[in-house]
């Protein structure tokens, strides 16, 4: 899809947890913004800018590959991408703009209740299910253990109940998922908020212009929130 019509391309969640907050925080921003056909692209109304709807895992490509400008996604996401990325030798550069005040959450090795937990170590080959492998090797790496992952991408917190894995490693804000299906959280290792996000190349032009009108008012917006 071409992106050189001048006009911003930023890509956010169609539907999720982040898609309301991503869309409030532009019309907090003046833009007429009009989603409710859910098209793929929604341009705005009053400014040179073209909303992209897709799946949050999509977001760290479009933007790496310059497909979109800019992206709204959480720091699990972006950074498991890059990581991917890194291993296969595809570009996974990229600029973060803004950390946002939302989409909040940590990613948790959690173990069935009834485990005897001793430490870090004693997490030391077992198998656990995850979205994010990645995040969780390098976890591994850095305190000198391995795990056995399973990549599933949903309902990774029935994994253990059903015989696939020892444990998990999960998003978590509430805890109240994990407590429903007798899990407790053993470790955080990595923590999470949405972030604005730009591709490794400066904008330049029309486009550049436009990012300079938008970037204070969503700084006067985040800081309103304070
Ligand atoms: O759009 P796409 O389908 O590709 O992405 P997705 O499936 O990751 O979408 P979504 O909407 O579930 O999550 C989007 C982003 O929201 C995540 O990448 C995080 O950055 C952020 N976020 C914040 C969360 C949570 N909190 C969260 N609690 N994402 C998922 N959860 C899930 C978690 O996986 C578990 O199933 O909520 C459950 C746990 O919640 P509690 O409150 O019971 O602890």
């Amino acid at each position: 899809m071409n992106n050189d019509n001048g006009r911003l391309r930023i890509a956010i969640q169609k539907s999720g947890r982040l898609s309301d907050s991503s869309q409030d925080l532009f019309k907090r921003c003046g833009l007429k913004v009009s989603l409710a056909d859910r098209k793929l692209l929604s341009h705005v109304g009053n400014m040179p800018i073209d909303l992209m709807l897709v799946r949050s895992s999509d977001i760290p490509g479009l933007v790496m590959d310059g497909v979109c400008d800019l992206g709204i996604v959480g720091d699990n996401t972006l950074e498991e991408h890059a990581l991917q990325r890194q291993l296969t030798g595809e570009t996974s550069a990229y600029n973060k703009v803004c950390s946002l005040k939302f989409g909040g959450c940590r990613l948790s090795i959690a173990l069935p209740e009834e485990v005897d937990y001793q430490g870090v170590q004693s997490l030391d080959g077992l198998r656990l299910a995850t979205t994010y492998p990645r995040l969780l090797n390098r976890f591994g790496e850095q305190h000198g253990i391995r795990f056995e992952t399973c990549k599933l991408n949903g309902s990774v917190e029935v994994a253990p109940r059903v015989g696939l894995a020892d444990g998990i490693c999960d998003l978590v804000s509430t805890g109240a998922t994990l407590e429903a299906n007798g899990l407790k959280e053993v470790e955080v290792i990595y923590t999470s908020k949405a972030a604005l996000i730009s591709g490794e190349k400066p904008l330049s032009g029309e486009k550049a212009k436009t990012f300079d009108k938008l970037l204070p008012r969503m700084q006067g917006v985040l800081k309103a929130k304070e």
